[in-house]
């Protein structure tokens, strides 16, 4: 990531972009044991996929590794708490390398790597999500998060979703030019006020049924309060303020199998001991106290 010259923040964009592919079209076909997921708890980007493979209970076939909250040197790194379970490697430029010695980009979660190939196959969230959505098929008993006839609108939400609020708190929280944190700000309110219209009449962003575009709409939405709110400077309301939205991020916490995937200590950890340009203490504060009950 960078910054412009009017201080916005820019994200890169991801480098391994292909695709496990049920139907043979790709080298990398679905198969047990073969796939590993490497992410970090604190990222809402590998929280996506993370939550993915829990509720389409692919984690008895894909494996994965998560890294320490905070950077080190080398960015994302493991320990022998946390080691990484798939190749060993001390962090995860590493891993990086050993799909491209030549890796100079940045090292982010998540990353799905291919144990046959040695390589990765691809470490862009919405995509990795998309995959195992659509292409495990044979190896998934949970339920459908993008069937086929809501795609389109699952695109579509997953699309609007992404500058403004996705990105866009990163955009205010990263920004180093006043104007630009205060565009950002006021496109992530803005955002939040319209979708909690569209909740106020509806449980799901697409209706009725819980999405793909509902697990990226929520894993930002439950970092918000805790982090967004004071270490990115997105301050003009709290979660907990918006009747809608807050119920939503409630109920959905509540899904059998999403709670395990929420570590707040993670979470508060890697942004607040991570980013020194914004809190060169690294004190990570003790609150907010949250309750997350319906
Ligand atoms: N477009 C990527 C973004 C992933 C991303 O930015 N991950 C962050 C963590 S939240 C990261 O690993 N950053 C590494 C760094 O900034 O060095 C995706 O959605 O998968």
């Amino acid at each position: 990531m960078w910054n412009n010259e009017q201080g916005e923040f820019v994200r890169y964009k991801s480098g391994f972009r292909d695709w496990v592919k049920a139907d043979g079209s790709t080298q990398f076909v679905p198969e047990a044991n073969r796939y590993h997921l490497y992410i970090s708890l604190a990222c809402p980007w590998a929280h996506r996929t993370l939550l993915t493979l829990q509720l389409r209970k692919l984690d008895r076939v894909i494996g994965v590794s998560a890294v320490e909250p905070v950077w080190n040197a080398n960015g994302w790194y493991f320990s022998d708490a946390l080691p990484d379970h798939e190749n060993g490697q001390p962090d995860l430029v590493s891993v990086y390398r050993l799909a491209d010695p030549k890796f100079n980009g940045e090292e982010s979660t998540p990353v799905l790597w291919d144990s046959k190939h040695k390589t990765i196959v691809n470490n862009e969230s919405r995509e990795i999500m998309r995959m195992m959505n659509t292409e495990f098929g044979e190896f998934v008993t949970g339920p459908e998060l993008a069937p086929k006839n809501l795609q389109p609108e699952i695109d579509r939400v997953i699309d609007l979703l992404y500058q403004p609020i996705n990105n866009g708190v990163y955009r205010a929280g990263f920004a180093t030019q006043q104007a630009a944190y205060e565009r950002a700000v006021r496109e992530v309110f803005s955002a939040l006020d319209e979708w909690e219209q569209v909740l106020s009449k509806q449980i799901y962003l697409c209706g009725d049924q819980f999405t793909e575009a509902d697990i990226s709409f929520f894993t930002t939405l439950i970092r918000f309060d805790p982090v967004y709110y004071g270490h990115f400077k997105c301050n003009w309301r709290r979660i907990v303020d918006y009747p809608a939205l807050w119920r939503y991020i409630r109920r959905i916490y509540h899904i059998p199998g999403v709670a395990e995937t929420c570590n707040f200590e993670h979470i508060k950890k890697h942004y607040y001991g991570s980013h020194s340009e914004i809190n060169p203490t690294g004190i990570v504060p003790t609150g907010p106290v949250m309750d997350y009950s319906l």
